[in-house]
């Protein structure tokens, strides 16, 4: 929500370690690989490492138990789009342009009708590393935009294989296209279409083994070659609608979003025990973490997050806080927990240290939350979980992440942990405001034209159709 703002942490974390790492080697040392896998709507509570009773994410928990676990790991905001821009740039959306001024404290993300995308003057990951002499390959979820300037191969990759936008559908591709699938620059077919079915009443694709088969793919080339690689995977089976594939379907305790992240985790392990044989483990960092936290309105297609607040969509801890393990083996200490302290501030809420301050509340509106979408089911709080966006700048809600993770129980006003809790945000806020620098908004119009009628490539496959004529209107974003 205020999704116009949040923490650059993940990054931030990412590029410590990295480039801590090239620092510390010597010109002759070949510099490491880099794999960001993230995930789509897993949440927090979705590993059996942070005690999902089922069990069901072996390899995910063995990679902890040999890297190092973040329990207190934040996304920079609970939708996908900006939380991925903030990602790949380092920057908070409302700096990035991952934002929209239609509303106040809307979440905005890029579907097919959106004009805008990521700006040409963010410096994205990819294009820094290019610099250091890797290649770079995205499988999976793009979602920074899905105009031809907006894509990949125009933004630092050099390889993708995957989607534009979220693979809603299926459509009938006169009112609105089926999503496109590309391979580099130009698409390769269309979802719910041939190779790319996502079959509506099972919830079989082979999708996430065609993206783990292109990854595994991608490493052994770059390591053939003794090219540094970064490989972002984003696959984006446990974003509903859900899907898993044959071998993985009905195998879970929790239907198809447990065969979901079953497949996934899978999925995981094989690429790491393919750095293991191939020699390069020892020179790859690995992060693996969720864009944002489960989409509890999701229901049976939606995840754990455990025993937080809320979940994608809101600022409370169910939407921000993600599942997060780091691998490097030799260089990041095995079985090793991070829990420093860190900051994380907003216009909605900031942390720091374990308090945790709300200058807004709101999960949805009362007209949504009458009509059936809660972002909160079983866990309304009073005054916490409103649903109308409540104004507490004057006296924020704070809580004590440690003793209450749910943030349940705002600390008394009147108290002396309140007061002393107060004093320590409020500077870290203002400093904030202070500085904020608010990049042009991307996501404030939408027109039926832009869709992906007839994406690059669409000739050679017969896939082009034919659209509407321009009329662009501000987009409406309800939450
Ligand atoms: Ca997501």
């Amino acid at each position: 929500m205020f999704n116009t703002k949040m923490s650059g942490l993940a990054l931030a974390l990412f590029t410590s370690l990295i480039c801590c790492s090239l620092a510390l080697k010597s010109p002759n040392e070949s510099l490491p690989n880099i794999i960001i896998m993230l995930m789509d709507d897993m949440g927090w509570g979705d590993l059996g490492v942070f005690g999902q009773p089922s069990k069901e994410t072996p390899n995910l928990d063995a990679m902890a138990a040999q890297g190092m676990l973040f329990p207190n790991f934040y996304t920079a905001n609970p939708l996908c789009s900006p939380s991925r821009a903030a990602l790949l740039t380092g920057r908070l959306p409302v700096r990035n342009g991952f934002y929209t001024t239609n509303a106040h404290a809307r979440n905005a993300y890029t579907p097919q009708e959106i004009v805008g995308g990521i700006s040409k003057d963010e410096i994205l990951l990819p294009k820094l590393l290019k610099e250091k002499g890797y290649t770079s390959k995205l499988v999976g979820k793009w979602h920074l935009g899905h105009r031809p300037e907006h894509l990949p191969l125009n933004n630092g990759f050099d390889e993708w294989l995957g989607s534009p936008n979220c693979h809603f559908g299926p459509y009938n591709n006169i009112g609105r296209p089926n999503i496109p699938i590309y391979f580099n620059s130009e698409m390769v077919g269309r979802y719910y279409e041939d190779e790319f079915v996502i079959d509506g009443k099972t919830g079989e694709s082979n999708i996430t083994m065609m993206y783990l088969n292109e990854s595994m793919e991608f490493i052994l080339r770059q390591s053939k070659a003794h090219r540094p690689f970064f490989l972002y995977y984003a696959p984006d089976a446990t974003h509903a609608p859900v899907y898993a594939s044959k071998k993985f379907l009905g195998k879970s305790q929790r239907g198809v979003y447990g065969d979901a992240v079953m497949e996934l985790d899978y999925s995981v392990g094989v690429i790491l025990s393919w750095l293991k044989q191939l020699g390069i483990d020892q020179n790859t960092f690995v992060f693996f973490t969720s864009d944002n936290g489960a989409a509890l309105y999701a229901a049976k297609e939606g995840g754990s997050n455990g025993p937080f607040l809320c979940g994608k969509e809101t600022t409370f801890e169910g939407g921000m806080r993600e599942p997060a393990i780091a691998w490097w083996p030799g260089q990041i200490e095995e079985g090793t927990v991070s829990i420093s302290s860190h900051l994380r501030n907003e216009l909605m809420a900031v942390r720091l240290g374990l308090y945790k301050a709300h200058y807004w509340t709101w999960s949805n509106s009362w007209q949504e939350f009458n009509s059936g979408i809660n972002f909160c089911p079983g866990q309304e709080v009073i005054n916490v979980t409103t649903h109308e966006q409540r104004d507490h700048t004057l006296q924020p809600l704070i809580f004590h992440l440690g003793k209450d993770p749910g943030e349940k129980y705002p600390i008394r006003v009147l108290s002396s942990e309140y007061r002393d809790a107060l004093k320590s945000i409020s500077p870290i806020v203002e400093q904030h405001q202070k500085t904020l620098v608010p990049g042009a908004p991307q996501l404030n119009m939408c027109d039926l034209a832009v869709m992906n009628w007839a994406p690059p490539g669409c000739d050679k496959i017969g896939k082009c159709l034919k659209g509407p004529q321009s009329a662009p209107w501000k987009c409406e974003w309800p939450h």
